[in-house]
């Protein structure tokens, strides 16, 4: 068995750091061996990596990814082996990936077609998580073989009518179903319904330009459709996770939930913590780079979100990367702003900008560790195989050098998209080396993996529930 020793670094986890070195044996970490001064100890290894000066962290888990993504009329352009090579430079070396149930069609077939798409191509572990969009008897049944694949958390959408779009009723059917088994169900919580009138006002009356986007989702209707799901999983006892939080109205309804010892909790991404409507406001049609849904909000939300995640109201930071190109997919909606592919690039830079956030005084490091690694580990049932530095946890290690500079860039970037949301932004720290179970994937700024090192991993239950 192969062994490397990665020496003189600080290694961070969620309950702190520590001036260690990790020694790695095949594809697990054997041991972390604490420095102390007097204290030598002599290890030999067949690989030694120099780590002084830099942190040596967990691998970032991106709880929520769309690779290869039909969406809009079109697809995400990031196919897995694109996207998880991206994600690896950029220190992620797990993605969850969304399964998506077409109408009409089964969730087991759903996941076997996944399988196949991921099957092969990923250069680091992934797994799955399972769009539902047709409630019916044959799919409630089927929740629970997803469960027993490892597949037990299931997306729901309050928005899209026609497409996505489940009834209150449809939830609370998934929700006492899931709720059985002790799964979760995950929320896009914002109201189809409503929105979906204020898009045909906005477009009678000649608001065409991706601005309106922002404009017709207000956040109100997230906050509304946030304290609509908490009601609903509460009368359904079902663990919640809402995902990509976005408004403070929604942040307030999972704090008061939360208050009250419900299971219910929520993540936010990089998107809205450091852009916003200003940026879907960009001339020349730019703003379509930036739209999303939920979509950007104004500025002032973004202290919330930073806030919440401190508090845990907010518990996990994933990217929602869903890419669509600006040549020829985003420009679907010149003229027409409800046309615009809805997602955005991001899995390649999260764990950079959530260090952004340390430097800038919003999180501590640990606290970076924990929202983009080891509270998704346990969230979604992969803790302590992953998520931590620990003897006996697979050897995802990133090793980040902390006063490193770089400027985001399409040009540089490893995404298979034709923009940045990021351009020229510059940013304090970069990943050395990213390993996935004991395999160095990037070094030194290349690229040493490959497609098909990656596994899929069945997951456990939610490790948060009693
Ligand atoms: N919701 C997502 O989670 N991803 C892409 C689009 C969407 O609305
Ligand atoms: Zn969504
Ligand atoms: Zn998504």
């Amino acid at each position: 068995m192969s062994t490397i020793l990665i020496t003189g670094g600080t290694v961070v986890t969620a309950s702190g750091t520590l001036d260690a070195d990790v020694l790695v044996e095949g594809e697990k970490i054997a041991a972390v061996l604490a420095r102390r001064p007097g204290l030598e100890v002599s290890i030999t290894a067949d690989r030694i990596i120099d780590a002084t000066g830099k942190y040596v962290l967990p691998g970032g888990i991106d709880a929520h990814t769309h690779m290869e993504m039909p969406f809009g009329g079109t697809f995400s352009v990031d196919t897995f082996e694109t996207g998880t090579r991206a994600a690896a430079w950029g220190g992620t070396t797990t993605i969850i990936d969304f399964a998506v149930q077409a109408k009409g069609t089964s969730l087991l077939a759903t996941l076997d077609k996944w399988h196949a798409k991921a099957d092969g191509n990923c250069a680091i572990d992934y797994g799955f998580h399972m769009i539902v969009s047709d409630v019916n008897d044959t799919t409630l049944k089927e929740m629970d073989a997803c469960i027993a694949a490892g597949v037990n958390s299931f997306k729901m959408f309050m928005a899209y009518p026609g497409v996505f779009y489940a009834t209150d009723g449809e939830i609370l059917l998934a929700m006492q179903q899931a709720a059985r088994s002790g799964a979760t169900v995950m929320m896009h919580a914002e109201n189809g319904i409503a929105i979906d009138q204020l898009v045909a006002q906005a477009l009678a009356a000649g608001r065409t330009d991706p601005v309106h986007h922002g404009l017709t989702r207000p956040p109100e209707l997230e906050g509304e459709a946030t304290s609509r799901a908490i009601t609903l999983a509460q009368v359904a006892d079902c663990p919640l996770y809402i995902v990509h939080l976005s408004a403070a109205q929604a942040l307030a309804a999972v704090a008061e939930a939360r208050d009250t010892g419900q299971n219910v909790f929520a993540e936010t991404c990089p998107q809205y913590l450091f852009l916003s409507l200003d940026d879907l406001a960009r001339p020349d049609f730019e703003g379509s780079k930036f739209v999303c849904s939920p979509p950007l909000r104004p500025k002032e939300h973004q202290d919330s979100l930073w806030r919440g995640l401190r508090t845990n109201d907010l518990s996990v930071v994933s990217t929602d990367h869903c890419p669509f190109c600006f040549k020829d997919q985003k420009e679907l909606g010149r003229g027409d702003f409800s046309k615009i592919p809805n997602g955005m690039p991001g899995v390649e830079h999260r764990m950079d900008l959530l260090h952004a956030g340390v430097v800038a005084g919003q999180l501590t490091l640990p606290r970076w560790v924990e929202v983009a690694s080891t509270t998704p580990a346990r969230m979604f049932g992969l803790y302590p195989r992953k998520g931590v530095i620990a003897a006996g946890s697979d050897a995802d290690i990133v090793i980040y050098d902390p006063a490193a500079r770089q400027t985001l860039s399409a040009a540089t970037h490893h995404m298979n998209v034709d923009y940045s949301a990021y351009e020229g932004v510059e940013i304090t720290g970069r990943v050395a080396t990213t390993l996935s179970r004991g395999h160095v994937v990037i070094d030194d700024g290349t690229y040493q993996g490959s497609p098909g090192h990656g596994a899929f991993l069945a997951r456990e239950l939610n490790q948060y529930l009693l």
